[in-house]
């Protein structure tokens, strides 16, 4: 995509945008905001793309791949650089091992910077054999019985902070698929403890500046019982293993109305919280574009991370998407989720936070209701779209992509591929 199209794509839109943009300052003028500060805030606000949610995937029953998928690393890196052109918010790339070996670390890390990105967290992969494996991870993989698949696992998650360093990565991100299947199969204590000793050497593994996301997740289908089941876990694991570890929240991660703000604002307060994974959902880890179905939740959890980020010591936190396409173009539909992510921050960002600590030391229940719904109910996408202008990126990152027929120009060259990473 050239900088022209980008351009001249804009140009078009200009007009209407900036009578939009009038209207949002004007009104937030008025409630003494300052769009620029918000804006200025957006444009800082990186959301890291993994190299997974580049192609389809996301059924139990097949992938239908639409072509033009990366099918190495240097393409993986040439589409979220592509996003980034677009939307000047996914400047970051969080790679999957064993998928996404560097052959060469000073190649990728200059083609990154061509693109303008980083290595976000470098995620292990220990829920699925590979095939050179010596061990199976059929039963586990940090908590199994036996020390032999253990230390496979451990040595698998300390090369990836390897990969990770030669990269420039900051953070190990830790996801199992440990658990059992069946009443009586496995002791709880045990693989915890299990577990935790697994986790703690390869902590020992982490240089000073990393950090360590331990994400956590109520089941998989067939499963009885997974060892790091909920955040209460996660914390328990990052609390003991020390100061570098820390809880990774990612949205899909949950039973069905589980009251995910009031676990971010609980993470915060403990200074535990390290960092997210977006993407939305209707039964289960399903995946799909952030915002497509909860927006509401999505804007209140997003009141936790402004309010955390502005009243807690909780470190820095990683923003990153986890989804899977299964009907939809996987770019498109990265750059329908960062939208949905810089909308409900924007929204965050606006609320009467004063308003609402009033409302709350009143127990004016109604007014703290109508503060947060003012809020929410506010159309912030012209300040998205001005922090996307500002910084020579798309008024409409889909328009364009659509226009300039970047899928076919894709498929072009490279075929009907399908990727890989996961
Ligand atoms: C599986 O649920 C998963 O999507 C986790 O959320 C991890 O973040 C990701 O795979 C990659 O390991
Ligand atoms: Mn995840």
């Amino acid at each position: 995509m050239t900088n022209k199209i980008i351009a001249s794509h804009n140009d078009g839109l200009i007009k209407t945008h900036q009578s939009d943009l009038d209207f949002i300052i004007n009104k937030l003028n008025q409630k003494g905001i300052d769009s620029n500060q918000v804006i200025d805030n957006l444009a800082k606000f990186q959301v890291a793309i993994p190299s997974w949610a580049l192609g389809t995937g996301g059924t139990r029953f097949g992938r239908f791949p639409g072509g033009g998928e990366p099918g190495t690393l240097e393409e993986k890196i040439k589409d979220v650089g592509l996003l980034h052109q677009l939307n000047a918010s996914s400047g970051a790339i969080s790679l999957h091992i064993p998928w996404d070996i560097p052959e060469n670390a000073n190649q990728i890390k200059s083609l990154a910077e061509e693109f303008n990105l980083k290595f976000d967290a470098v995620n292990s992969n220990t829920f699925q054999d590979q095939a050179d494996a010596n061990q199976s991870y059929k039963f586990g993989s940090l908590c199994h019985t036996k020390a032999e698949v253990r230390n496979q696992a451990i040595a698998h998650n300390k090369e990836v902070i390897d990969y990770g360093k030669e990269l420039g990565s900051k953070a190990l991100t830790v996801w199992l698929a440990d658990g059992s299947t069946f009443p009586g199969q496995s002791n709880f204590r045990e693989a915890l403890r299990r577990t935790y000793n697994s986790l703690s050497d390869i902590y020992s593994h982490l240089p000073e500046d990393w950090k360590m996301l331990v994400e956590y997740k109520p089941y998989e289908p067939n499963f009885y019982s997974m060892v790091i089941p909920d955040w209460g876990t996660s914390h328990l694991l990052a609390s003991k293993l020390g100061e570098k570890a820390l809880t990774l929240v990612d949205l899909g991660h949950h039973l069905p109305n589980t009251n995910i703000e009031q676990v971010v604002a609980i993470l915060m307060m403990q200074e535990k919280l390290g960092g997210f994974h977006f993407n939305d959902s209707k039964y289960g880890d399903d995946d799909l574009t952030v915002g497509s179905l909860k927006p509401y939740q999505l804007f209140l959890i997003f009141c936790e991370l402004v309010d955390g980020m502005n009243q807690t010591a909780n470190p820095e936190l990683g923003w990153m998407i986890d989804a899977s396409h299964n009907v939809k173009d996987p770019l498109e539909d990265l750059l329908q989720s960062v939208e949905a992510i810089l909308l409900a921050y924007a929204q965050a960002q606006i609320v009467d936070w004063e308003g609402l600590r009033q409302a709350r030391e009143e127990n004016d229940v109604v007014s703290a209701q109508e503060i947060l719904q003012e809020a929410f109910r506010t159309d912030v996408r012209a300040l998205v779209a001005q922090s996307r202008l500002q910084q020579g990126a798309a008024i409409d990152p889909v328009k364009v992509y659509r226009s300039a027929e970047t899928r076919k120009e894709l498929i072009n060259l490279r075929g009907y591929t399908q990727s890989t990473g996961l």
